[in-house]
């Protein structure tokens, strides 16, 4: 009898060891993934990239797809679960600090993807993204020279309090100024949504606002607006001027047909860096605080030469 209690005992001992800190013990990493809920070709490439990179490196993934406040309390699940590092795509940029620090209190290297944050630099390992001041400023030139200095621009904003379109406003606005000839009459939010884009351009349009080009924050928002435009009786690309950034296929289609001018690449392949710079983190090795992906503008003149297509 006193074998079997001591057998029983040692099995109970060993169980208990082989799941500290609440993950089964087969030597895989353990990352959770806090993505932005949003039904675009460009979130799910991205959340894509991540998975094909978890999975090809053996590493346990928790994907968690919520708004920023679902976000929130996933970074808090991941942090009771011990997870061994975070990886984060921040809808807007505030609201972090608390929930950051909870993770650096608990030693859980949080890195963020695609979005920067304003909270302090000590909390979060890196920013992967693109340089969103960029693509804004290589839009703004585009316009410019399209339009030889002179005209009326309408711009269709993506979330006010995301890190890319307050950005890719602000490069945008940059350029403009160097033109007095050159008048933005319009800028309102499309929420980052094809059928927000339409709405808002379907609304200038009744109110009789007449513009030479439409800069979009996304591709996603120029669709709307070439599906609004096309429904006027007006022909996108060519009476209305259109550029946006991401660069994802149905860009490339649009150009391709006429409806859009061009667009500027924003790659949501994160997956590789997102991986690499968070293992680094975790075996406590430097990291960059910034790791920005270089960009290109697409239009009418090279879009067949992209590697890919788009994403
Ligand atoms: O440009 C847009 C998506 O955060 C860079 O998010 C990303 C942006 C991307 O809504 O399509």
């Amino acid at each position: 009898m006193k074998r079997f209690i001591l057998l029983a005992l040692s099995i109970v001992l060993l169980g208990t060891l082989a799941f500290a800190g609440g993950q089964p013990d087969d030597g895989k990493l353990v990352v959770g993934f806090a993505q932005i809920k949003e039904d675009s070709p460009w979130r799910t490439t991205e959340t894509n990239s991540v998975q094909q990179e978890a999975e090809r490196l053996g590493i346990d993934l928790k994907l968690s797809v919520t708004e920023q406040d679902g976000q929130i309390s996933a970074i808090r699940d991941f942090i009771a679960q011990n997870v061994d590092g975070i990886l984060l795509a921040p809808q807007t940029r505030s609201g972090w600090n608390e929930v950051l620090g909870e993770a650096k209190d608990a030693g859980i290297p949080v890195v963020l993807l695609d979005r920067g944050v304003d909270a302090p630099e000590d909390l979060w390992v890196t920013q992967i993204s693109s340089d969103f001041a960029y693509e804004g400023r290589e839009a703004g030139k585009w316009v410019a020279e399209r339009l030889n200095g002179k005209g009326k621009v309408a711009e269709l904003y993506g979330d006010p309090a995301a890190d890319p379109a307050i950005l890719r406003s602000e490069g945008f606005m940059e350029i403009m100024a160097k033109y007095p000839g050159i008048e933005v009459v319009e800028s309102k939010t499309g929420e980052w949504s094809q059928d927000k884009g339409r709405q808002v351009v379907e609304a200038w349009l009744a109110a009789g606002i007449v513009v030479d080009v439409i800069y979009a924050h996304n591709d996603g928002m120029a669709l709307g607006a070439i599906d609004a435009l096309k429904a006027a009786g007006l022909n996108p690309g060519e009476d209305v001027l259109i550029i946006s950034v991401d660069a994802i296929k149905a860009a490339f289609e649009a150009i391709d047909r006429g409806d859009l001018n061009a667009t500027v690449e924003c790659s949501p392949l994160l997956g590789p860096l997102g991986f690499e710079m968070l293992t680094k983190a975790i075996n406590g090795e430097p990291v960059d605080k910034y790791i920005i992906n270089p960009d290109a503008l697409y239009d009418e003149s090279n879009y067949k030469d992209h590697p890919t297509g788009g994403f």
